[in-house]
């Protein structure tokens, strides 16, 4: 579909001038598909469904503020039921309707639930979680400065009407157990007003290993960002910024896990 189609049709679609959204997840080659909440479907046939891996987002809406509690989870963040199962060295895979907005950095992020008899993710309180950043993405190095560069963020678009996916690592030494992932894209097109888009599913992580990082890498959402940060109140059409070429993504480092070759896996 050509962009000039695509955008008619999303002019007349219920989802007209959305940004887009995490619809689903996929595991593995051939993709396993693990469906999401939908804001636009019916409430009442997905709240509480046997099958709902993903906290449930009721609209499509930004959240604006780096300290609103929502900014973790989305808004209400109700827990589904179930967890895709995922390997750790596997990769995780969101799928979006489509994104439409073009710049600012995408994280991926995780946080231990305890196990499934003290309530797994279920029971959690998300605010209250330890996360840890496991991926991230901003301005692509070499591509141009923060307003003319391509940032991953328009690379992960695709405008012939396919979904756009976005493939994350699980660390391959983390320790098995359940973990909520948090996908969030941050778009800085408008001056000094970031909008954050997270979404958050379960997952069930199986694998040999005993790795979860030092305590220095965890984060609150809130309290990740400062909302001050220079990378959130940012002008990136400024004159200033049309000679930056490098854009720091907020919220610390990733954390990937010790290198794999230190480690015997399943031996
Ligand atoms: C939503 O689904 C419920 C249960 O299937 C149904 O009773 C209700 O009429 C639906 N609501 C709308 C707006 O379609
Ligand atoms: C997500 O999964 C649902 C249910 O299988 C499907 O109807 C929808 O088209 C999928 N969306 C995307 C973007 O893959
Ligand atoms: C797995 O995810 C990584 C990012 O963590 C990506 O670089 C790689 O291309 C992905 N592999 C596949 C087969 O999608
Ligand atoms: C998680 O996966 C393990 C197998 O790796 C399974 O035994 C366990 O029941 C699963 N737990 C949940 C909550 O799905
Ligand atoms: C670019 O890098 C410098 C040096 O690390 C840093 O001080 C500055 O904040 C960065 N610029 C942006 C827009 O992130
Ligand atoms: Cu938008």
């Amino acid at each position: 579909m050509s962009l000039r189609t695509l955008l008619l049709a999303l002019a007349t679609a219920p989802r007209a001038l959305a940004h887009g959204g995490l619809a689903n997840y996929t595991v593995g080659d051939p993709p396993v598909w693990y469906r999401g909440y939908d804001p636009d479907e019916n409430a009442t046939e997905q709240d509480g469904q046997p099958w709902m891996v993903q906290r449930k987002w009721a609209s499509i809406d930004p959240i604006f503020s780096a300290t609103d509690p929502f900014i973790a989870c989305n808004k209400p963040g109700t827990p589904g039921p179930a967890y895709i199962p995922v390997a750790a060295g596997q990769n995780l895979t969101a799928v979006y309707w489509y994104w439409l907005h073009p710049v600012g950095p995408m994280t991926a992020w995780l946080a231990a639930c305890p196990p499934l008899d003290q309530g797994g993710c279920v029971g959690v309180d998300v605010n209250g979680l330890d996360w840890f950043k496991i991926w991230e993405a901003g301005l692509i190095a070499g591509t141009g400065n923060l307003a003319e560069g391509i940032w991953y963020q328009k690379q992960f678009q695709n405008w012939d009407g396919s979904p756009d996916l976005w493939p994350v690592m699980i660390p391959a030494t983390l320790k098995a157990g359940l973990y909520v992932v948090r996908h969030e894209i941050l778009s800085i097109h408008i001056e000094n007003k970031p909008q954050f888009y997270p979404e958050c599913a379960h997952l069930n992580i199986s694998g040999p290993g005993a790795d979860l990082p030092p305590t220095s890498f965890y984060k609150k959402f809130p309290g990740a960002y400062d909302p001050d940060d220079p990378s959130l109140k940012i002008d990136i059409y400024s004159d200033a910024m049309r000679k930056t070429y490098n854009y720091t993504i907020p919220g610390g480092p990733v954390w990937a896990g010790p290198p794999v070759d230190k480690y015997c896996l399943g031996c």
